[in-house]
């Protein structure tokens, strides 16, 4: 459908941009921080890429000042961050580190100052390594009462300076990867041990919104998931069918939960039959009733393509499945020439026919952006704030300049999607560009790069840490002054 004239962005949209601790702090074990998941998995050899870690990163804690003045220079309207919790609470669920807390107070006060609206993630994946230690972590309900005791610290602190709030990061990213591929913390390969976690952390978000409507009640809370449509590779209706089933396995199985309060019928009924469902009580099922987001994160980088299952292969064995997802962690099925996952083995992934991929193989779809916001939009009516969505790169340092004419382009494409889905009636919040910085890629390091501004310092080291902003810096800069207008 071609409109003649776009709509415009609303006027407070917020034009934004995101990271996340793990990936831009550094200081791991400063002014009493506790270790997190992530230091442990990290330091382990074996694990990440070359054997990158985030205990520098981009060192943004002691950047921080600087990178909120280049945001402010930019004219950018929203700073999404997420809170270590390991920083706050060193155990996660004993005393608070003043210090900690601090950083963040300083970092609000500081975007605040530069008329940036701060965007908090509560749970950006670094669960404190002790609660891990002590309880196994998202597989126990201990974890929920010390999440809750987490968030009510951070309410409390903030509940005047944050108006927009996240609670968990892509849950259906970290539990899939966490308990199913073992591809990160806590490196555990048993789906009947992920759909436990995974029902846990759905008790922990509802609490978290619960607690949140009674201690903010001018804020505004909501989970981000990682979205992508599901096209079928043809028109057979088999593959239809296969389109509609990885539909309920990648998304409505957590969706579902978040904005419906209630699991999907067609994934619970396999789940229940291969004896792999987690324990759902009565006070459980009221409880995900009772807690209501007030808009939806979307986190967009691409869908996927799916085809019956015509190959019937076997279930993933351990390596097959680990080689599959690497580097991709949006395609939750295996492709159609490797074993399958079990619970629906009636559909593969298959790459699509029409689209161009990124260096790192990812698949560029600015038109399902559009889609994925107007499926989302239409089945949930919550408004939308697109949390991430971002091009990875190798960027080159030429001159003491980057020029990324390529994200430009990827972002441009993305954006007119956007406002697409707007004058299409899409509701929407703000948009946050994944990322602000250059930061640490989870399982590829520094190399692969999504920021606006440049850091100087590789997969060997820090380097000088030089803050240096790219071509796409300028080029959202006059997007924002502009308000969209020429996108
Ligand atoms: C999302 C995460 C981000 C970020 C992004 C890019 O899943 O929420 O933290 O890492 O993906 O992923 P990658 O670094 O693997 O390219």
């Amino acid at each position: 459908m071609y409109y003649q004239k776009l709509d415009e962005f609303p006027q407070d949209f917020l034009w934004g941009a995101a990271s996340a601790a793990y990936q831009i702090e550094g200081a791991f074990d400063e002014a009493g921080k506790g270790r997190s998941i992530w230091d442990t998995y990290a330091h382990t050899p074996g694990n990440t890429y070359q054997g990158t870690t985030g205990d520098v990163a981009v060192d943004h804690y002691h950047h921080m000042e600087e990178d909120v003045a280049l945001m402010g220079k930019m004219g950018l309207k929203a700073y999404r961050f997420s809170v270590a919790w390991s920083r706050v609470i060193p155990d996660g669920e004993g005393a608070v580190n003043e210090a900690g807390l601090d950083f963040y107070r300083r970092l609000i006060k500081a975007l605040r100052a530069n008329h940036v609206e701060p965007v908090l993630t509560l749970y950006h994946w670094d669960l404190p390594q002790a609660l891990q230690d002590k309880y196994q972590g998202w597989e126990s309900r201990e974890t929920i009462a010390a999440f809750k005791k987490y968030c009510q610290v951070l309410f409390a602190a903030f509940k005047d300076d944050v108006k927009y709030w996240v609670t968990f990061n892509e849950q259906n990213v970290f539990t899939s990867m966490g308990y199913r591929w073992g591809t990160h913390p806590p490196k555990v390969m048993d789906i009947k041990r992920m759909y436990a976690a995974n029902h846990i952390i759905n008790l922990a978000n509802a609490e978290a919104i619960n607690l949140f409507h009674e201690m903010v009640p001018n804020g505004l809370i909501g989970p981000s998931f990682g979205y992508g449509p599901v096209y079928p590779l043809t028109g057979d209706p088999n593959d239809v069918l296969a389109s509609v089933n990885a539909d309920d396995f990648n998304n409505n199985w957590w969706l579902d939960v978040y904005c419906r309060g209630e699991y999907p019928f067609f994934m619970m009924k396999q789940l229940q039959r291969m004896g792999i469902a987690p324990v759902v009580t009565a006070a459980d099922e009221q409880l995900l009733k009772s807690a209501k987001p007030d808009f939806l994160g979307v986190n967009y980088y691409h869908g996927g393509t799916v085809q019956t299952n015509r190959l019937q292969k076997p279930v993933a064995t351990d390596q097959q499945a680990k080689d599959f997802s690497a580097t991709d962690p949006y395609l939750m099925q295996p492709k159609a020439d490797q074993a399958q996952s079990p619970e629906i083995p009636a559909f593969n992934s298959v790459a699509s026919p029409y689209l161009a991929k990124t260096e790192w193989g990812w698949e560029i779809d600015p038109v399902g952006f559009r889609v994925a916001l107007r499926q989302v939009y239409e089945k949930y009516r919550l408004p939308i704030f697109v949390t991430e969505n971002g091009l990875g790169a190798v960027d080159q340092l030429v001159n003491g300049q980057i020029d990324d004419q390529y994200r430009i382009d990827y972002l441009q494409a993305h954006l007119l999607a956007m406002k697409e889905a707007i004058t299409d009636g899409v509701a929407m919040i703000g948009y946050c560009a994944w990322s602000y910085t250059d930061l640490l890629s989870w399982l590829n390091g520094y190399r692969k790069r999504y920021g606006f501004v440049y850091i100087d310092r590789d997969d060997n080291g820090p380097k000088e840490l030089k803050r240096i902003p790219k071509a796409s810096y300028y080029w959202y800069q006059q997007i924002i002054a502009e308000n969209g207008q020429q996108i």
